[in-house]
């Protein structure tokens, strides 16, 4: 196996004999070649006028290439099955043929993986084309969401098609893959744009709301990773069974959603961000859903207690189908619970773009009386490199005049302290999961508008942490939106070499993170 699409990736080179997170060689080389597949598919349906398309071909396209984002799908199985199926859509025409064992299939994906492209194409080519991939798989989460939601784009979805296309054929032009990424970026805006519809239309626009951390007595279940339709289906199938049911990870903005914190047992969140699981787990004594990513490996003092829905898996891990959370109620409904009350503290979320642009005159206004001096935006995903104190200490010196924006899993490394307020706004404003990322450029759009500049004029400084491939989209979103000086960490992607770094240098000046100190001095500069 070789696979350095996540910023966790070996020795900061490649990932060459098991994931560091926890993938095993199979199933990372069956995901190489469902890769292929879904290439090969996309170049059979790229002659074809969009409306003679299968219907199911970009739902399985998404679902594909979302499996095989970091931290998803850990069962080679489910990998071999999603690979038939992209197969028999794409038709032997397409030269994807697939072995009829598993042991063709690993022979079949060891020929596909990136160090087979790197070789005919070069590394430049080889990195821009990685780039573009895990764009892509980025924006298949965000639109894979939506579409569950029953919202698409026909525009998104064709480019998907167009891209995966070019890539098939092994496009190895570096100005037409960079021009491919820019493009990604502006499919990812669309995506974005889409999903937050979905979800507003949906469950509600986010409203500010507290949300308890800690908890209180009685069953429950714990929902991790960010599908909120997942949630809305497992509050109503819970409903007056007394159970209590609390967010992990990036589920904690769900409670800003009208639509989702009516449900009077959505009682609060438990724990921190994905990467602790393994040692928060083992303490709640309920069922616990992951919906989506990032699942770690189960320890045994939890796994009988663990689900996976949607496209999550983990081999032995009880897997839900459809919205049947009749086994998780169930197995809540076996476990302790809680027996006492803790307080463990409070954390506000709903600051998506209609709450924060429905007080849009304040913000202008803090922002012309000079109250409110500059905007960082710190946020992203988090992990568990001990740099990632960077964006904790980097809040914490930011001068009590600067608000702080934060979304994603990062928000984690930020959370749990009092920033105070700013003209009666708090100074922290939670847009949500990463998949709010649209609530960031649509509050930066505004204010852009309203003081009559360009996004690079506004004062706003961004510091992105990164990790897996949604954050890959979100960098070539806002790099086609032109948005420059963004600080990235804690570590620049190692699929990225010198020559393509320079070209985002040189462009829009994407600098990794330094030290809080430097930093700081530079971003009040
Ligand atoms: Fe985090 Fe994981 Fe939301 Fe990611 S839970 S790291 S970018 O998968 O999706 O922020
Ligand atoms: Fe390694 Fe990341 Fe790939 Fe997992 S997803 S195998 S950690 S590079």
């Amino acid at each position: 196996m070789f696979c350095y699409q996540c910023e966790q990736t070996s020795r900061g080179t490649g990932c060459t004999s098991v994931g560091a997170c926890g993938k095993d060689p199979e199933t990372a080389t069956l995901q190489d070649l469902l890769v292929e597949g879904v290439k090969a598919l996309a170049a059979r349906l790229a002659p074809l006028a969009s409306g003679s398309r299968p219907a199911q071909a970009a739902a399985l396209i998404e679902d594909a290439l979302f499996a095989t984002v970091t931290n998803v799908s850990f069962d080679p199985e489910r990998i071999a099955v999603l690979i038939r199926e992209v197969a028999s859509l794409a038709g032997p025409e397409s030269g994807f043929v697939p072995a009829s064992t598993m042991a063709g299939l690993l022979a079949q994906g060891e020929a596909v993986g990136v160090l087979s492209r790197r070789q005919k194409v070069g590394e430049d080519a080889s990195a821009l084309q990685e780039l573009l991939t895990y764009g892509i798989k980025g924006m298949a989460a965000y639109a894979h969401h939506a579409r569950r939601l029953g919202f698409s784009d026909p525009s998104v979805d064709a480019f998907v098609v167009e891209a995966l296309a070019v890539l098939a054929q092994g496009e190895s032009d570096i100005s037409a893959l960079l021009g491919l990424n820019l493009r990604c970026g502006e499919a990812t805006v669309a995506t974005l744009a889409l999903l937050d519809k979905a979800n507003t239309e949906s469950y509600g626009h986010p409203v500010p709301t507290q949300v308890p951390f800690g908890h209180g007595p009685g069953k429950a279940i714990l929902v991790s990773g960010h599908d909120l339709a997942d949630l809305k289906a497992l509050l109503e199938q819970t409903e007056g069974t007394g159970i209590n049911i609390y967010t992990h990870g990036e589920m904690l903005p769900a409670h800003g959603y009208p639509g989702l914190k009516k449900h009077k047992h959505l009682v609060g969140h438990f724990g921190g961000a994905w990467m602790l699981q393994r040692k928060e787990f083992p303490d709640f004594p309920g069922a616990i859903l992951m919906t989506t990513n990032c699942i770690q490996r189960p320890m045994e003092n939890y796994a009988d207690r663990l689900f996976t829905g949607g496209l999550v898996s983990w081999p032995g891990i009880s897997h839900v189908v459809g919205h049947d959370y009749s086994a998780v109620i169930a197995a809540a409904q076996a476990a302790p619970g809680f027996a006492d009350t803790v307080n463990a503290g409070e954390h506000q979320v709903g600051f998506g773009h209609h709450t924060v642009l429905g007080v849009a005159d304040v913000v202008i206004n803090a922002v012309k009386s000079g109250a409110l001096k500059r905007f960082a935006l710190i946020g992203g995903c988090d992990g568990s490199d001990t740099e990632r104190s960077y964006f904790t200490d980097l809040a914490a010196a930011l001068p009590q005049d600067w608000a702080i924006l934060t979304l994603g899993c990062g928000k984690f490394r930020v959370i749990g302290k009092d920033y105070g307020t700013i003209g009666g706004l708090p100074r922290l404003l939670d847009m949500g999961q990463c998949n709010d990322a649209y609530s960031a450029v649509k509050v930066a759009l505004a204010l852009a508008d309203a003081f009559q500049c360009g996004v690079n004029d506004l004062p706003l400084s961004l510091v992105i942490s990164w990790y897996e491939q949604k954050a890959v989209c979100i960098l070539l979103a806002l790099l086609h939106l032109g948005v420059k000086n963004i600080r990235l960490g804690p570590t620049l992607p190692a699929f990225v070499t010198p020559a393509v770094l320079k070209v985002l240098v040189d462009s829009f000046n994407v600098m990794p993170i330094g030290t809080v100190e430097n930093d700081l001095k530079a971003m009040a500069a």
